[in-house]
């Protein structure tokens, strides 16, 4: 019998995956790791509380269902979260919020390393047990195939004292001083990371600096990583200033191609690697939509246009606007399926956000032979 979690890198074909869900979805909370903001509103204007009305709701929702379809018209199994209420409050020894977020986005807290499930310890407050919709699914798992593996990342305090309070009000003259530094409004004091910021390659997870992921969260991954054979690379986008999440920056989409960001290039010298082993990078065109017309309540970027799925090296799903981005992906040779998804956007991303895969067909491969790399021990 072939592994039940089984998923080394972003592109092999895709057998099971979590399609996330809008059910019982809150705004997210405002906390020292998190700023939301209305788009185009007043400053001050404060950002809504509590649930998301039930129309905000069906119409992700809808999105969602019409993304778990074309993935089983493809054969691909598709789960889904538990019921969960998110106007729960948390409170723990550090910290008190008033409501969590939502289980839209599977893939900024769970990650499938080869045959291990890796919860991550995630960055926010509102987020801290977003984990729990998705426990039964990993029970399930766990419980069907003695070779999963399970690992909880270490939970950090997020008291006031993990974060940065100051960074939400910096000039850009001096977020523009600072690029280099990739200090953000986590500390470095205890490991943090989203699940989001990785981006697998076989042996090799790219990982990035940014608001949601610090150097220590990187070790852990190092430590916790490379003794089973991994090797964990730090990336940096030095033009990102409010950096969250890799998968709007760098996009593996099969062996020797990873769609860019135009906007966001890696910090001088860390393409060597990459080139050095005849990956190609290759711009996006720009988005449909620019930031001042993306949805009022959506916290991304219009970069969300390059969040695509895919369901195999040949296959990926784009939204259906996004036509230039669909164009190149013809050329490159793929199979675009294209589907409505802007309704989704105010929950935190677009296609491969919203997605969790668990089992793709393929093995572990290295993609990076042509590198040296010093690890810890
Ligand atoms: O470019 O705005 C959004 C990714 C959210 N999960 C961006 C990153």
């Amino acid at each position: 019998m072939s592994e039940v979690v089984n998923s080394w890198n972003e592109w092999d074909p895709l057998e099971e995956i979590i399609v996330g869900s809008a059910d019982g979805a809150n705004f997210e909370p405002t906390e020292p790791g998190n700023r939301p903001q209305i788009r185009n509103a007043a400053p001050g204007t404060p950002f809504p509380t509590g649930p998301k009305s039930a129309e905000q709701v069906d119409r992700a929702n809808e999105e969602l269902a019409g993304l778990a379809e074309v993935l089983r018209s493809q054969g691909v199994r598709v789960r889904r979260p538990a019921p969960h209420d998110f106007s729960q409050p948390v409170r723990t020894p550090d910290f008190e919020v008033a409501n969590q977020y939502c289980a839209v986005c599977p893939r900024d807290v769970m990650i499938t390393v080869g045959n291990e499930i890796i919860e991550a310890t995630m960055s926010r407050r509102g987020r801290y047990f977003e984990f729990e919709p998705y426990r039964e699914l990993v029970y399930e798992y766990w419980n069907a195939d003695p070779r999963v593996g399970w690992t909880t990342a270490p939970k950090p305090s997020m008291a006031n004292k993990m974060y940065r309070e100051g960074f939400w009000d910096w000039p850009l003259a001096e977020r523009h001083a600072r690029m280099h530094e990739f200090e953000f409004c986590i500390t470095q004091d205890e490991v943090v990371f989203d699940a989001a910021d990785i981006s697998r390659f076989g042996r090799d997870l790219i990982v990035q600096e940014s608001m949601t992921t610090n150097r220590a969260g990187i070790h852990w991954l190092r430590r916790h990583l490379e003794p089973k054979g991994f090797r964990i690379r730090p990336v940096h986008f030095p033009l990102d200033f409010f950096p969250s999440h890799i998968d709007c920056t760098f996009v593996p989409l099969r062996p020797g191609l990873i769609l860019t960001n135009p906007d966001r290039p890696l910090r001088e010298g860390e393409e060597k690697l990459f080139l050095a082993n005849d990956w190609e990078l290759v711009d996006v065109p720009e988005p449909t939509t620019g930031n001042d017309d993306m949805p009022e309540y959506c916290q991304s970027s219009k970069w969300l246009s390059m969040n695509v799925l895919s369901i195999g090296p040949n296959k990926v799903v784009c939204e259906e606007r996004e036509k230039p981005l669909q164009d190149l992906l013809a050329k490159l040779d793929f199979e675009v399926f294209t589907i409505p998804f802007r309704h989704v956007f105010e929950y935190g991303g677009s296609l491969h956000c919203a997605t969790w895969d668990v089992r793709r067909t393929g093995t572990r491969e290295d993609y990076f032979p042509n590198s040296d790399y010093q690890p810890l021990v």
